[in-house]
């Protein structure tokens, strides 16, 4: 199967992480969203990425059908064994992707207090997450599921903006914390995403025109000494 993906889009690494963690095989094509080629306009009916090529040739369009194809198709099951779990399971995948815009605009803000004012109404969201979550483990339990991958792409772009800008989002999140460290540590965040996405990533939402971007350069002109700062 086929990727169709743009290599910054949260949307897309919600779908190439759960590829990852089923272990299934898949490549990937890049396009510009400024210019779209005329063959993905033919076969993406919402002109949006991620779509997935099946192997008979399908496009599929919507992360979220093509999540729940996914796990359909394959024989490692992320969404839990109830009903109820997997309505469950659904539900927080759903909250996450809604959370995917809300982030971007957060991470785009350019002066403090819209960051403010844009991460004050993430808070309230991240505030349900910190109350959901168990003590350890993964948001269903023991093994990494369906919740976990959904909230992987947000949860991976506060990592790189907390060491790259020293801004941290998830202050005051105890368990939110220990769950994207937990999360970083399966590997599946740099695997579902191309080798050069910190690069564009930091490009773009940490460039001279957003505040996040002001705070990187403050550190760059001495304040960070972290061995592993951008
Ligand atoms: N509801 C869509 C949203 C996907 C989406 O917003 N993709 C963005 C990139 S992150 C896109 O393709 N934007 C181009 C456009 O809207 O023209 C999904 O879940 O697949």
């Amino acid at each position: 199967m086929k990727i169709v993906s743009f290599k910054i889009c949260p949307f897309v690494q919600r779908v190439t992480a759960l590829l990852e963690a089923k272990g299934i095989a898949y490549d990937v094509e890049y396009i510009s969203l400024s210019d779209k080629p005329q063959w993905f306009l033919d076969v993406s009916p919402n002109g949006q990425v991620p779509v997935l090529i099946t192997d008979n040739g399908a496009a599929l369009f919507e992360s979220e059908a093509i999540v729940e194809y996914l796990e359909e198709v394959s024989d490692i099951k992320h969404m839990g064994d109830s009903a109820e779990q997997r309505a469950l399971a659904r539900a927080w995948g759903y909250l996450a992707a809604k959370t995917y815009l809300p982030q971007c605009g957060a991470m785009s803000a350019s002066s403090k207090s819209s960051l403010q004012e844009r991460h004050d109404k993430l808070r309230v969201t991240l505030n349900k997450l910190e109350k959901a979550l168990p003590a350890e483990g993964f948001f269903s339990g023991q093994k990494l599921g369906w919740v976990d991958i959904a909230w992987l792409p947000i949860l991976h772009r506060f990592e790189i903006i907390k060491r790259c800008a020293g801004f941290d989002f998830l202050e005051g999140f105890s368990k939110v914390t220990a769950w994207q460290q937990r999360l970083m540590k399966t590997g599946i965040a740099e695997q579902s995403v191309a080798d050069d996405f910190e690069e564009k990533f930091v490009g773009y939402y940490l460039s001279n025109s957003t505040y996040l971007g002001q705070l990187r350069g403050e550190r760059s002109l001495g304040k960070c000494c972290a061995a592993n700062c951008c």
